[in-house]
Parts: C-alpha cells; structure tokens; sequence
C-alpha cells in the first residue's frame, strides 16, 4: 500500500492497478473468475445446485465470455437463504457483518473476511485517489456508520489513504457545520441531497466551508444538473462514487477527475449490462442493467447479481489513463426500489409493516417531496371505518403505531397520514402507489 500513502506531489498512480495493460487485466480477471466459480460451486448450496441444472461445473469456465453461461443471482435469493445461506466461509473466519434493505419484512445480510475487508478498503484508497483526496486531507465522513455499509467502507478507506478521517456518521447538521469550519475538512462523504441540505444551511448560519475542496457523493442518484449546482454553489469538486452492499459496499466504481463516467474496479469485480427484461448481454455502450460477479470475495462471493441499476458501459479509453472501463451515471433502476436520504426503501416493505398493525386498510400511498435538498416520505393509510369512527385519541395512537412499525421495517422515520377509507385513487390496472414529487 505504500505507494498509496506517499504525500501529495510524490504519489505513484502508475503502480496502483488502475493502469494495467488490459490484456494482463483481463488476464487477472480470468483467473479470478474461475478461482470465485469454483469457490462457490464447492461451498454454497444454491450456486452448486443452479450450475448442475444447467449441467456446469468450473471447469466450464475456461475463458471470460463463459460467464454468460452461468446463472443469474438476484436479491430473492438473499432474502430465501436469509441470513447465512449464502456463505462461503465458516464463521470463525468472518469478521464483519452488514445488512441492507430486504424486501419486506427482514433485511438481506453480506459478510466478509479479513480478506474481504482489505479488497474493500483497497478499492476506497483508490476511489479517493482518483478524486485527488490524499494524505493531509480532512475528511468528514458523514455516511451513517452501523449496519449501512458507507460510513465503515470509506472510514477505513480513509485512514488507509493517510487522511484524517472525521467519523461523524449521519445527522445533526449544525454539529456537521461547526466540525467542517473548525476542523478544517477538505472532503466531505456524504449523499448529494444531504449536501444540498448542508448548504442551504451554511447559508443561514454563516458558515465558511472555504477549505472544503472535494465530494465523494453517492448511495442514491444524482444528476449531472445537481452536481452543476453543487459546484457552482460551494465551489468543490463533486465525483459521484457507486456501490451495493451485496458487492462490497462504496467503491465498486468512482469518478475521475474527468467526472465523465465511472471506473469500475474490474479487478475485483466483474460488469455486464443486460436487457433487463430477456436477461440477454448487450454489447458495450447498450443501456441496460448492471450485472456485476466478484472476482475476489471470499465470504459472499457473488456470481452475476442482478443490480437492478441501470446504465451503460463506456469502452472507450479515458483521458486520466486509466485502464478500467467505465459506466455511465445510474439515473434510475429498473425495479420500484426508492431511495430516500440514501436509505433503500421498496413499497412491498410499507405493506409489510401495513399488514402488522390492525386497524387499517391494504390501501396506501407514499408521497415523496423534497424540502431543501432533503427527501421527505409521507404515507398515506386508509383506515378501517370502525377505526375512522374511533376518537381521535385512539386515531393518534394508530398514527404513532404505524410510524414506529414503519420505522423498525425501514431504518427510516417517515411521516404517516390516516385517511378516510375509500378516499384514496384506485387504479384499475397496476397499483400506482408512489407519488414522487421531488424533481417537480
Ligand atoms: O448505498 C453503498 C454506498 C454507500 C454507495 C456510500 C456509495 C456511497 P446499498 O445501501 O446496498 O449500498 O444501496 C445500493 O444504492 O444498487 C443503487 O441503486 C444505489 N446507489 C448507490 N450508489 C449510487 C450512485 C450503498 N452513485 C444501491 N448513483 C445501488 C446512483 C446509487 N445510485
């Protein structure tokens, strides 16, 4: 790592492995994939089972377009294996546990070795290496720490990098503004809407963030228009940085100094994009959704997962030199996943909680808005009418009942609004129950 850690002025990119020739990077890649393949053929249950239906074993894989020959994995199959069937280590060798939204009810649950750990922190030093954050830099990192892989997966990026990392987690803006003045930040790591946020409330407070040089702004989707805004209003740098909890976390891909893409870490994991509706693979530059395969995971090893992000893959070479090929901004997914102040959140988790709680009706809205910079989630419930007739204590307690459920299913506290049964629009086709009018 020690290139990594030399000061400004004497850092090394050329040795990091973002500079590869492609031949030995692809080189690398094969043997990665059929080292990953045959782990997980040997030690997980479904991933053995799903390659001898389609009458594959390793050995099938002998070069790297043979991973179209191999299964999908989706989210389902996290949440049917829920918590430990997909792992590939016994226990004694994973040291950490994450957890992200699931479905309904439960989270899905990804695990890592020691091992799995120093590839993560690995490919953050070189996500803020390519967003020219290095050693002196002060950096806030204010992704929630816990269960929410952003706040531990950049923290010890950080510290490896040799920046003094400010572990602030989420929340408690002013106390967020005061650290960046007095402590001088020069990066800051948090979701793009919480920075927005911030700035309108620097503004009102008269806070100088003027040492403040870089964003490393992800865990939801952004658009170019905002990153314009976020520049022009505070006078920094904003890369976009991606990443899943069921890959690794933040730093499966980052932005250049160029910000025209991101660099997917190929050496660890692998992209394909699909057709989202027919699974079949496009070819470079076709939109469709990300596949990714680690190449090097241990404890989790994932073989195509099926991301549910869509965007496209950049082939063509890019002018910092790096050798690894880029994607295009994730501007949308191809599922009803929501993502609010980066928390992931799928309508079937509201009906989940709906359905714990007596007194209402299967009949719902969620209305998203967004009040400076900040996404706010009300739902809309239709209460039985014996309920309606209730007083209006008895409402109340429903009311905090259903929010509190809510929140334990989420992660998320969101605003519930009782309503009156039948007063809600039904559709007769498909059920439309999100109303998103952020970026009206
Ligand atoms: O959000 C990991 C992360 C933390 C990434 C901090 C970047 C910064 P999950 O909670 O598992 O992991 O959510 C993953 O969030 O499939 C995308 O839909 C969305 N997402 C993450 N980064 C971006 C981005 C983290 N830069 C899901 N642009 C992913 C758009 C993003 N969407």
């Amino acid at each position: 790592m020690s290139a990594w850690n030399d000061p400004p002025g004497g850092f090394h990119p050329v040795s990091t492995p973002d500079y590869l020739p492609r031949p030995q990077l692809l080189a690398i890649q094969l043997q990665r994939l059929q080292s990953t393949v045959a782990r997980a053929y040997d030690r997980v249950p479904l991933f053995r089972s799903r390659m001898e239906d389609r009458k594959l074993s390793p050995a099938s894989i002998r070069s790297l377009a043979d991973i179209g020959k191999l299964p999908f994995t989706v989210k389902a199959d996290l949440r049917d294996t829920y918590p430990f069937g997909l792992f590939a280590s016994p226990m004694e060798e994973i040291v950490r546990l994450h957890a992200s939204s699931g479905t309904t009810g439960k989270p899905i649950v990804v695990a890592y070795t020691q091992s799995d750990l120093d590839v993560w922190t690995e490919v953050m030093v070189r996500s803020f290496a390519a967003c020219g954050i290095h050693r002196g830099d002060v950096v806030q990192n204010a992704y929630g720490y816990g269960l929410f892989t952003g706040g531990l997966g950049m923290h010890y990026g950080g510290e490896a990098l040799g920046a003094t990392v400010i572990p602030i987690s989420g929340g408690n803006t002013e106390r967020q503004l005061m650290v960046m003045q007095d402590f001088g930040v020069t990066a800051l790591c948090c979701t793009p809407s919480y920075f927005l946020y911030l700035l309108e409330s620097a503004k009102e407070m008269k806070i100088d963030f003027s040492r403040l040089r870089v964003g490393v702004f992800g865990a939801e989707p952004w658009s170019e228009a905002m990153r314009d805004r976020i520049q022009a209003e505070s006078g920094i740098r904003a890369h976009d940085i991606y990443g899943l909890s069921e890959i690794i976390g933040p730093g499966v891909g980052i932005e250049c100094s160029h910000q025209h893409g991101l660099h997917v870490f190929e050496d660890h994991f692998y992209p394909e994009i699909i057709d989202p509706d027919t699974g079949e693979v496009l070819p470079d530059g076709g939109e469709g959704e990300l596949v990714l395969t680690t190449l090097s995971k241990q404890a989790m090893p994932m073989i195509r997962y099926r991301t549910r992000d869509v965007t496209s893959i950049m082939a063509e070479p890019c002018e910092c030199g790096r050798t690894l090929r880029r994607i295009r901004r994730i501007g949308r997914r191809s599922d009803d996943m929501l993502i609010i102040r980066g928390v992931n959140v799928f309508p079937s988790q509201v009906e989940t909680a709906l359905l714990r709680v007596e007194g209402t009706l299967p009949h719902y809205q969620i209305v998203l808005t967004r009040e400076k910079g900040l996404d706010q989630m009300e739902v809309k419930v239709e209460v039985t009418p014996e309920v309606f007739s209730d007083e209006i204590r008895k409402l109340e307690a429903l009311q905090q009942q259903l929010e509190s459920t809510i929140e334990n299913i989420l992660g998320l506290r969101v605003k519930v609004t009782l309503v009156q049964p039948r007063s809600l629009p039904r559709s007769e086709g498909k059920a439309r129950r999100v109303s998103d009018l952020r970026n009206v």
